[in-house]
């Protein structure tokens, strides 16, 4: 997905999600996977009172009057989805979130992340914020799979990627498709990490992870440029193998497909990475425990 402008609306964006959802359903897909913080700017990377964030960026309500179109579309094609948005729950707890919606418009899971990055702190000499810490809550449930769609499917969101655990979690409840969307600065404001480098262990992390956990992986950007604050795309469609089979090619909206055989990772579930015979938690302790 390109950018999100702060002048664009939810209903100028959701207009290009339905628009790529017909796409993707016209191409046969049955899963399509939106970014994380879909419907807005990446708004955790300017400086505001929680008040301010949670009366411009924040959803009281999914489907909300904005996104129904996109409920009721789903629901009209026969076609799923995951999307990311900033949650404000009824007792006003914010998450960063994301849901997994069936063929039917119904909501049948939701995920709030966990690994929330940067600062909550004002970083008055860095040329932008990366406030998730002050924005979100840390999300109150475990990764999470669900049977849907005719698969087993899990979600995370971005930054859960480059952690092993999120990836482990998923696998342990035999998850056969990730799913997550992100939203990763091209610059780092902590030290001057060469741009390629953003690139290389995003897909890194994404080909390792899915060949360690036997999983498919469907990684949604949003990219480009927002009011100058430039992101890296990358959308990618990895197989079990580790491979990428699908890559987005623009830094716009964009829509890459994959026809998965979910029987891939039973391969390396039977043999190299059978859990129940090779694993050894026994010796894993000081994972939970630190
Ligand atoms: N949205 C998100 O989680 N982005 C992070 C940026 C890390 S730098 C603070 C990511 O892991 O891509």
């Amino acid at each position: 997905m390109g950018p999100v402008q702060l002048a664009d609306t939810r209903r100028d964006v959701v207009l290009r999600l339905l628009e790529m959802l017909r796409e993707a359903h016209g191409r046969k897909a049955d899963l399509v996977v939106f970014p994380e913080l879909a419907l807005t700017t990446f708004f955790p990377r300017y400086w505001m009172s929680q008040e301010e964030a949670q009366a411009r960026y924040f959803e009281t309500g999914m489907p909300g009057p904005d996104t129904q179109p996109l409920f009721d579309e789903a629901c009209k094609l026969g076609i799923g989805f995951y999307l990311g948005y900033a949650e404000l729950t009824p007792g006003g707890q914010p998450y960063n979130a994301s849901i997994l919606v069936d063929k039917t418009g119904g909501i049948v899971g939701k995920y709030r992340k966990i690994h929330l990055p940067g600062h909550d702190d004002h970083k008055l000499d860095a040329p932008f914020q990366h406030l998730e810490k002050k924005y979100f809550n840390v999300g109150d449930k475990t990764f999470g799979v669900w049977d849907t769609l005719g698969a087993r499917i899990g979600m995370c969101l971005c930054n859960d990627r480059r952690w092993p655990e999120t990836w482990r979690v998923m696998a342990l409840q035999s998850a056969e498709v990730v799913v997550l969307g992100y939203n990763t600065p091209s610059l780092n404001i902590h030290w001057p990490e060469p741009v390629h480098l953003r690139m290389h262990h995003h897909l890194v992390t994404l080909q390792a992870s899915a060949y360690q956990n036997c999983v498919w992986a469907a990684a949604a950007a949003k990219c480009g440029s927002e009011n100058g604050h430039h992101m890296i795309g990358g959308s990618v469609i990895v197989a079990p193998t580790g491979e990428i089979v699908a890559q987005a090619s623009t830094e716009g909206d964009e829509v890459i497909m994959v026809n998965a055989d979910l029987s891939l990772g039973d391969t390396f579930r039977k043999h190299v990475f059978d859990f129940a015979r090779h694993r050894r938690p026994e010796h894993y302790a000081l994972i939970v425990d630190r």
